[in-house]
């Protein structure tokens, strides 16, 4: 008989530093009184990343959503963007908000990441950029959408929100594509509280993108185009430079208890984890991602999500529903029949994964999720 926890295990918790060593950085901010618009705390962090990261081309904001729809509106983006409808509604979101419209185009089934094929067949002439997500930190297929966007001219556009810390061929993923979006939100592997970056291939759009986030001042007297407000502020810098000088821990913590799930879980009938990397790829292991298929685990995800409540584990179903069956978007037309992503959108489960879990604990979650199904086929 497996107990329920005492507590709620979350599908995420954000890493924290000491509390003693956070306080300790507080002091600097009270002794400035400087709390936002480029602070030296800010700046500093911006250059920590730079090194970090191995390019001096990114650009910080208060969240990935106004990174992104400020990347999108610096870099000119207009017309249609192929994009994928198995994301977090921001992903969309960033394009309405620049009055682009998405052409949502199917994922493939192993790693969820656009279809380079079904990208290749959506091109048109209104095409203007392609916008895919590293979903879950899986790497897209870049050298397949680098080569589509070239062949036809148009931009090659990266929601990473969720890749901080992926690398390709030893290059981190934030160096490939025009430009790429990261999340610093507190449910992401990596956070600064709140908080986005943009990094671009073109050092040009720096200015830009410094001038959109800033309401477009120039100087104190020039407004060179009509910005917003997208600042990080002191305190969320303070919290990103303390949390990435942790950043090799919280991801190899993650590796283990990514690591011990697959090995729990792969044998489980009904049970469908994604393959492994391959050698050239660094994965985050930000997500536990799990597939069910009802028949074969007796079970489907959404009675799993609903039994695995009452033992005080709270996944979630990132991400659906799929965004085009959202009320906002139910109404745009969408030419491909999007059948691996409705599938996988019905059957995917994130599991619990943070810093602070135990291998304990994942074992007890993988117990329950094999006892759980009472009428398992197989
Ligand atoms: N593109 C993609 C692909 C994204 O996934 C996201 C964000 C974006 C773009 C936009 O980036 P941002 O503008 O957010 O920087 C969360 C996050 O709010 C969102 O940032 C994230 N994706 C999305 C995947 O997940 P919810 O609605 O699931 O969050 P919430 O509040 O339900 O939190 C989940 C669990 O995390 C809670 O059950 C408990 C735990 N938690 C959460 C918070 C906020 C904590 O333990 N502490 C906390 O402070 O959206």
């Amino acid at each position: 008989m497996i107990k329920p926890f005492a507590e709620p295990i979350y599908v995420t918790r954000p890493f924290l530093p000491a509390f003693d060593k956070f306080c300790d950085g507080l002091k600097e901010i009270w002794e400035t009184r400087w709390l936002t618009n480029k602070g030296t705390i800010l700046q500093r962090y911006t250059k920590k990343l730079a090194d970090y990261l191995g390019s001096e081309n990114i650009c910080l904001f208060a969240n990935g959503t106004l990174a992104l729809q400020i990347g999108l509106q610096g870099m000119e983006i207009s017309g249609e963007v192929i994009t994928t409808p198995f994301t977090f509604v921001a992903t969309t979101h960033a394009l309405y908000w620049n009055k682009i419209r998405p052409i949502f185009v199917d994922i493939e089934p192993e790693y969820y990441t656009l279809d380079p094929e079904k990208v290749e067949a959506a091109v048109t002439p209104k095409t203007a950029a392609i916008l895919a997500v590293h979903i879950y930190g899986h790497p897209c297929r870049l050298n397949e959408l680098a080569a589509i966007a070239q062949k036809h001219n148009i931009k090659l556009i990266y929601d990473a929100a969720h890749a901080f810390g992926v690398k390709v061929g030893g290059t981190p993923v934030s160096r490939f594509g025009d430009l790429s979006m990261f999340s610093f939100h507190a449910t992401k592997l990596y956070h600064s509280i709140e908080g986005g970056m943009l990094s671009f291939r073109d050092g040009g759009y720096r200015e830009t993108f410094d001038y959109l986030k800033n309401f477009g001042f120039k100087n104190e007297v020039e407004v060179v185009m009509p910005g917003t407000n997208a600042k990080m502020n002191e305190f969320q810098a303070l919290m990103g430079e303390m949390v990435l000088t942790s950043i090799d821990e919280i991801i190899a913590k993650y590796e283990i208890l990514y690591k011990r799930y697959v090995a729990a879980l792969k044998d489980v009938p009904g049970i469908k984890l994604v393959p492994g990397f391959p050698e050239n790829t660094q994965y985050n292991f930000a997500y536990m991602p799990v597939e069910i298929d009802a028949y074969e685990f007796g079970m489907d995800r959404d009675s799993l999500y609903e039994e695995l409540k009452k033992y005080n584990v709270f996944t979630r179903r990132y991400f659906y529903p799929l965004l085009t069956d959202l009320a906002c978007y139910r109404s745009i037309a969408v030419e491909d029949p999007l059948t691996v992503a409705r599938k996988v959108s019905s059957s995917i489960l994130a599991l619990p994964i943070y810093e602070e879990l135990t291998i304990e604990e994942v074992d007890r979650i993988a117990e329950m999720i094999r006892a759980l199904p009472k009428n398992r086929h197989s």
